[in-house]
């Protein structure tokens, strides 16, 4: 038998011919699968960067693109349009998830108006095509923390539109250099609102807090709601399981139902504590998101003037029982200095007067 020159170590068990036929078919097997896999691979990556960029919006992107671009996406592929009298969906179609969110970058606030054309004068938003299904003051205390409430704008003007709430921004900011009290600022802010719509759920948000991903909805539930459960400063997660500080959610009722807030919190620590306390002893429960949905980033920064720690927390909180009943929004005193409407808030500024000497 002759040696096939070419393979030579199968060249003795196929003759010639057949090889050539065996060859030509590997060949056109080969080439008709990678022709498949070709056409499989430009299609699906497509998709793939198309759902993804619906998804993430500008996370996917490294750089911080407008919000807004999102959100027009998001409501154009929002397919039928429902009527403004029709109700919300439960889930907004409009959410991305997580959202990258960084304090290195500057933030223009002429800027941020723009991307936000939907936002109303004094920060107010609803929804145009559905009937948003909570009403939410959004209550910031606030002072000497203007570049701390550029961010918080930036973010959460696009996250509170795509959650598709009817929403209003209130920055109850205090007169004077004070002793600061932040409880008796979100009582404020909780009367002022209400004066200027009709709330029925209230959002009390530090000025640094941003949420990391849109799907935990700043709104209420049918128990008052923590929502900063999974902070970066505590290692994304709880400091202790009675925490209620940060960002938190009282439906009006359940507002009432504890009196608001205490008055008499002067300088750092315990009033959410006292919050908490207020909560389980009118027998409800906290709710909270999971510690992924949860996630937020804070501004770090150093401890303000007139908001030392106040000496007396312990003391206020191992009474709260007693005090509730008394101090709350029943007693709260204060005095408006001045009301601006600006493009994305309102800015109250009120004179809160002194702690007791
Ligand atoms: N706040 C102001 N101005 C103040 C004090 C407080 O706007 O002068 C507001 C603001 O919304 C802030 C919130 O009240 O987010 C709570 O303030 P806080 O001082 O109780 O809590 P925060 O977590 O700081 O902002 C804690 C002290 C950090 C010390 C860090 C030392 N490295
Ligand atoms: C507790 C404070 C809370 C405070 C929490 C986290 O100790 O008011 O730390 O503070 N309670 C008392 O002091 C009684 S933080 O690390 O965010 O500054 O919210």
């Amino acid at each position: 038998m002759m040696k096939d020159p070419l393979l030579p170590g199968t060249a003795a068990v196929l003759p010639g011919a057949s090889l050539q036929k065996a060859c030509k078919f590997l060949v056109l097997f080969c080439a008709f699968h990678l022709s498949i896999t070709l056409v499989y691979y430009m299609f699906g990556r497509e998709t793939t960067y198309y759902t993804e960029q619906l998804r993430y919006g500008h996370r996917a992107n490294s750089s911080t693109g407008p919000l807004v671009s999102v959100l027009a996406t998001a409501e154009q592929n929002a397919t039928p349009e429902p009527s403004s009298t029709e109700p919300c969906p439960d889930t907004s179609p409009l959410l991305v998830g997580p959202l990258r969110i960084e304090f290195s970058i500057s933030v223009d606030l002429e800027e941020v108006r723009r991307t936000n054309p939907n936002v109303m004068e004094g920060g107010r938003y609803k929804p145009k095509n559905c009937k948003a299904l909570q009403k939410v003051a959004f209550i910031i205390p606030f002072r000497n923390r203007d570049e701390h409430l550029k961010y918080w704008l930036h973010y959460l003007h696009p996250i509170l539109q795509r959650q598709q709430l009817d929403y209003g921004v209130y920055v109850i900011n205090q007169d004077g250099d004070a002793t600061f009290n932040r409880a008796k600022l979100l009582n404020i802010g909780y009367v002022e609102a209400l004066k200027e719509y009709d709330y029925n759920c209230f959002v009390f948000s530090d000025v640094d807090l941003i949420p990391m991903d849109d799907r935990n909805i700043y709104k209420c539930y049918s128990q008052p709601r923590h929502l900063s459960v999974s902070m970066d400063k505590f290692g994304f997660s709880l400091p202790y399981n009675q925490y209620f500080g940060g960002v938190s959610a009282l439906s009006k009722e359940q507002f009432e139902k504890i009196n608001g807030f205490p008055n008499n919190y002067w300088g750092w620590g315990g009033e959410d504590d006292d919050i908490y306390n207020r909560i389980v002893s009118r027998g409800m429960s906290i709710s909270r998101p999971d510690a992924v949905t949860g996630k937020c980033r804070m501004i770090r920064h150093e401890r303000d003037a007139k908001n030392d720690p106040n000496p007396k927390r312990f003391d206020l909180i191992s009474h709260t029982r007693q005090t509730m009943n008394s101090d709350g929004i029943n007693s709260l005193k204060y005095s408006v200095t001045k009301i601006e409407k600006f493009p994305l808030y309102t800015k109250i500024t009120v004179d809160v007067g002194n702690p007791p000497s």
